[in-house]
């Protein structure tokens, strides 16, 4: 607490609009005043806030303990996905949606703002088999978890209740129409008429409709808070150096073993990640994907001047 701050509340943020702002209340979500100052852009969902309880009127932001946000298309601001997130919930279902590639996105999103990954595989109902998803989710990165439910089923509360609980907040990402706000309703257990809308997908190709268009924060029936979050398009890879680092470490710890320090992992002899390939350890898809998102990193990631004017990069460690 600051001095000024007595007599304020501290509240949980549960939706920013480009005008409006709303925060947790036991009565559901409470429109916020805002000072003429105050930037909607700079409010994320999940943030901590100080409001005056008479008026309603945001004082200011509490520090946050993390946050999720994405670069987005043409030079324009970073998008504040969600702040204070414990888990990441990377939602794809057992169809076409399943994507390795883009799977291992959300990975380097979650590892770089220190959020636990969890892969939850949806629709287990509609699959004959999910063991091959499973397998192929759960290599993508050390000691991943890996679920597989029903969204629908009342019984995925419990298949994620090791992430759920009082003080925990888990935040639901991937593409339209995996059952993101599906899950929601089940997790948070409301009433229909208070339920998150959900969509039908195309049956062609199992794409979503984009249902749901922004961002909010729901109380979820056995304690702490879950996030929705609309079904994202693309999502590029930024300032994630340590984020990819954990993602690929296993490539990371055969490249380190190569001859050559400046080894490429192309043609050069004694390259320990190339006989990986070779003897069948190492998948080659994945190795192009490593150097495919490191190179997009590297583009995305700001330059700035060192100390002595020599360049570095400005994520080499993790920013906490
Ligand atoms: N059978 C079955 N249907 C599911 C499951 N999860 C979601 N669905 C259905 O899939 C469709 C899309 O679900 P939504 O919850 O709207 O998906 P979403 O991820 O929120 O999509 P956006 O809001 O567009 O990003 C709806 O018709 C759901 O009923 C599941 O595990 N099993
Ligand atoms: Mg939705
Ligand atoms: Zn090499």
């Amino acid at each position: 607490m600051e001095p000024g701050d007595a007599g304020l509340v501290p509240l949980r943020i549960a939706s920013v609009h480009r005008d409006r702002v709303t925060a947790v209340s036991e009565h559901g979500p409470v429109r916020l005043a805002l000072s003429a100052q105050s930037l909607t852009t700079d409010i994320a969902v999940g943030d901590w806030v100080l409001v005056d309880p008479t008026t309603r009127l945001l004082a200011r932001r509490l520090n946050r303990r993390m946050l999720l946000q994405r670069k987005t298309e043409g030079g324009r601001p970073t998008q504040l996905i969600a702040a204070n997130v414990d888990t990441l919930l990377i939602v794809t279902s057992c169809n076409d949606d399943f994507n390795p590639a883009r799977l291992e996105r959300y990975l380097a999103l979650a590892n770089e703002a220190g959020a636990i990954p969890v892969v939850v595989l949806t629709k287990i109902d509609q699959t004959a088999d999910a063991a091959p998803f499973l397998r192929e989710a759960e290599a993508l990165q050390r000691g991943l978890d890996v679920v597989m439910l029903n969204a629908k089923a009342p019984e995925a509360a419990l298949t994620l209740a090791p992430w759920c609980g009082p003080g925990q907040t888990v935040a639901l990402v991937g593409s339209s129409g995996v059952g993101k706000s599906t899950l929601l309703n089940t997790l948070s257990n409301v009433s229909a008429e208070n339920a998150q809308p959900t969509g039908p997908i195309r049956e062609a190709d199992a794409k979503g409709r984009h249902t749901t268009t922004s961002r909010s924060l729901h109380a979820i029936a056995g304690g702490g808070w879950v996030i929705d979050t609309p079904g994202m398009r693309t999502l590029h890879v930024s300032d994630a150096t340590a984020g990819l680092n954990t993602l690929f470490a296993e490539i990371v710890d055969l490249a380190s073993q190569c001859r050559f320090r400046d080894c490429t992992h192309d043609h050069e002899p004694g390259c320990t990640v190339q006989s990986a390939v070779a003897d069948g350890t190492l998948d080659p898809t994945r190795v192009d994907r490593w150097r495919k998102l490191t190179q997009e990193n590297l583009i995305n990631t700001p330059v700035q001047s060192g100390p002595r004017g020599n360049k570095i990069t400005r994520s080499l460690g993790k920013r906490r």
